[in-house]
């Protein structure tokens, strides 16, 4: 099942959630800052040995101090217009993030709307990219979860869910 919820990813439990990544993967504000804080420190040490990401990969640790067992790191594209292949890395993000989430065997994974706060991507647009993949993946998980921070990407979420589009 997909479902769209309101509230902080890293508080869920569930067996992977992803974090909106930077290249670096050495953590940063956003929903990263907030994974890397209740994770601790030790995710830093963990993430230290990729020696960064590309955009649209993705990497996979433990969860340290969250109830989660896996994060999965994924660098989402910065927005400039559109015309930069962003949704194509965009849903890069999402397939490699699904693909090393079943390698796990994680059977349910939790994922914010990458790249629409710091990196600017229009929400409604990345939200339609994001379910669009989690309905590909849906057989293959029992839980997908699009855990939203606030009320507008709740919203966009479960027009996109309700709606079958
Ligand atoms: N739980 C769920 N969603 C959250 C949480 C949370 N605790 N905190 C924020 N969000 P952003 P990006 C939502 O900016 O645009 C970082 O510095 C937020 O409302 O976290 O991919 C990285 O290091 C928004 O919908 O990620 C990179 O440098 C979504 O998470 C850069 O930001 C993504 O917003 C990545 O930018």
């Amino acid at each position: 099942m997909i479902e769209a919820i309101q509230g902080d990813i890293t508080k869920l439990d569930i067996d992977a959630v992803v974090n909106a990544a930077n290249k670096t993967l050495l953590g940063g504000g956003g929903v990263d800052g907030a994974i890397h804080r209740a994770a601790g420190p030790e995710l830093l040490a963990a993430c230290r040995e990729f020696g960064g990401c590309e955009t649209g990969a993705a990497r996979i640790t433990p969860g340290f101090r969250l109830k989660a067992r896996w994060i999965i790191h994924t660098p989402g594209p910065v927005w400039r217009d559109g015309e930069h292949g962003e949704p194509e890395l965009l849903q890069s993000c999402y397939r490699s993030s699904f693909k090393l989430a079943r390698e796990a065997g994680a059977k349910s994974i939790a994922f914010p709307n990458i790249s629409t706060g710091v990196y600017g991507y229009p929400k409604a647009d990345a939200a339609r990219v994001a379910v669009g993949v989690m309905r590909e993946e849906n057989g293959n998980f029992e839980r997908i979860v699009a855990c939203c921070f606030d009320a507008e990407n709740l919203g966009l979420y479960r027009d996109l869910l309700e709606g079958g589009e």
